[in-house]
């Protein structure tokens, strides 16, 4: 199947695979053969149909809910040799449009996979089903003093299982590094209903191929992840979180040096919003509390957010490191400093949710890109530029791992496809050309599959499409998705 590069709108249909059957009466008897009434929804269907955004929807007529790897290697069998196509389901937070269905394929939901398996107290590694929220999961590891090695907004309804599946970043990277360092094993099913047991709780284990990186970060497209053993990490003794107005960006490239080079190892997370960010969070959430009375201005200010962990001498490095930036003249504006934990939440709050306020604005289309951290609020003010008429655009994210976040909300609901027209494919093709990458940490789902040739040369993609195959002959796992033409 070859169609462009560019679909005229991301929520337009790509050519549906001729090979795949749509369920009948035979395939859900065979379902009810081997899952219970409660593993099997086929009616009242929308909330597994939307995604986050209410921008993508599928039309699925079947909802499976397995609670054993068993049984989804019973479904994935049977659905393999009867050209039935999958998507697996998680949390369903994704934003990129990889976790429903683009025309009715089956919706495998890991919600039933819940169970923590067992936490070994020696070398902190937890052995867990795939779909356990991952807020429960630190709930659970705080017994043991420990929590998961990152940190996103969607904790409280994202899974383990979809985490890994997308590689998620989130705000502690700078502090553990990513994710597939701690995936210590997995068990996954593949598109035949093989169960490929990768599970192992050695932090070393150089024995050939490392085969469940190839399924880190693979969103759904080459099994399903149904157990994982994750190295956890001792909660840190102290938490401070410092949260500074300055007057320009380029401060704000200056208080990220002096904080790597002041707090070093120290340092945990920091991420940064312009004033079009703030405002969107102090006028679209109400429990938001507005720190720096900006009185919902727009003006030159930037934020920038620094959480400082530490195991002892805390007033020595956060004072040290305050000094610093107050030799340079003019470098914070404001600053405030949480004094309790109520108040830490409260600041990461603000920023946790700007993805959120902007979604209160209009439809928003989401930009999460790797670039030079020094081009970060250029391409902001260039794309904001660009829709001006049509688009409120906000720059935020990780600045520590060189990842931003655009998000432009659309301010007429009548002129949405104009908008994407406007931003699509030019956002893409100028990080093409200046070198980053069109998916930091969110993934490529539906809505990046037809830019990868922009990020990867041909060979590479041919190579990808020869490991899909491999693993997925029929093409029944989460297709339309990641991979161009699949
Ligand atoms: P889903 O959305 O259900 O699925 C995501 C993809 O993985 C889909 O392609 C799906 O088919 C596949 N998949 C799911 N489970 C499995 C499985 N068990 N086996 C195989 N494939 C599977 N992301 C970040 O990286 N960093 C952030 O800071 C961040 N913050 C967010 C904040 C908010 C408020 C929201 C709504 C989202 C945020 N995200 C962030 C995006 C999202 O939360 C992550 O991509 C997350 O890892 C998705 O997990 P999920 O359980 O919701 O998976
Ligand atoms: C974040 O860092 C998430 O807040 C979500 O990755 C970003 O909503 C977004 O665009
Ligand atoms: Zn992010």
């Amino acid at each position: 199947m070859i169609y462009s590069a560019k679909r005229f709108f991301s929520l337009a249909k790509k050519p549906r695979n001729p090979n795949h059957r749509s369920i009948q009466k035979q395939d859900l008897e065979y379902f009810q053969s081997i899952l219970s009434e409660s593993e099997i929804i086929t009616s009242d269907l929308s909330k597994y149909n939307v995604d986050w955004m209410s921008k993508y929807h599928g039309d699925s007529k079947l909802v499976l809910l397995p609670n054993s790897t068993q049984k989804i290697s019973q479904i994935l069998s049977y659905c393999n040799t009867n050209m039935l196509p999958v998507v697996p389901q998680s949390g369903n937070t994704g934003l990129v449009g990889g976790s429903v269905p683009h025309y009715d394929e089956i919706i495998l939901s890991l919600q039933r996979l819940n169970k923590i398996i067992d936490y070994d107290t020696n070398n902190d590694i937890v052995t867990t089903e795939s779909g356990v929220i991952l807020e429960n999961l630190n709930q659970y590891l705080s017994q043991f003093n420990t929590e998961a090695p990152y940190d996103l907004g969607a904790k409280g309804s994202c899974f383990v299982g979809g985490n890994i599946a997308t590689h998620a970043g989130g705000k502690y990277l700078v502090k553990h590094g990513p994710l597939r360092g701690y995936v210590l094993g997995l068990e996954v099913v593949l598109a035949n209903g093989q169960i490929m047991n990768l599970l192992n709780k050695s932090r070393k284990d150089n024995t050939g191929i490392d085969l469940k990186q190839i399924f880190i970060g693979s969103e759904g497209s080459l099994g399903i992840i149904t157990k994982a053993n994750l190295l956890c990490v001792k909660k840190a003794i102290e938490k401070n979180l410092l949260f500074i107005k300055t007057s320009s960006f380029q401060n704000i490239l200056q208080i990220h040096n002096i904080a790597k080079s002041e707090i070093g190892k120290n340092l945990a997370a920091i991420e940064w919003m312009d004033s079009y960010a703030y405002k969107a969070v102090m006028e679209n959430i109400k429990t938001a509390k507005d720190v720096f009375d900006s009185q919902n201005k727009i003006d030159q200010s930037y934020y920038v957010l620094i959480e400082i962990n530490t195991n002892f001498n805390k007033d020595l490095v956060v004072e040290q490191f305050y000094n610093s930036l107050s030799q340079v003249e003019g470098l914070v504006s404001e600053c405030v400093l949480a004094q309790n934990d109520h108040q830490f939440d409260e600041l990461w709050k603000i920023r946790e949710l700007v993805g959120s306020a902007c979604g209160h604005i209009g439809k928003v289309f989401k930009y999460d890109i790797s670039l030079n951290t020094a081009q970060m609020d250029d391409i902001t003010k260039d794309l904001r530029q660009k829709c001006i008429d049509l688009g409120f655009t906000v720059g935020y994210g990780h600045i520590g791992d060189g990842n931003l976040h655009i998000n432009i909300s659309c301010l007429d609901k009548t002129k949405e496809q104009q908008l994407e027209n406007q931003i699509e494919p030019y956002i893409f093709e100028w990080l093409s050309k200046k070198g980053g990458s069109i998916s930091a940490e969110h993934g490529l789902g539906l809505m990046k599959a037809d830019y990868l040739h922009l990020q990867k040369k041909p060979e590479v993609i041919d190579c990808m499409k020869n490991i899909k195959k491999i693993f997925d002959p029929n093409l029944i796992l989460n297709p339309y998705k990641i991979l161009p033409g699949i």
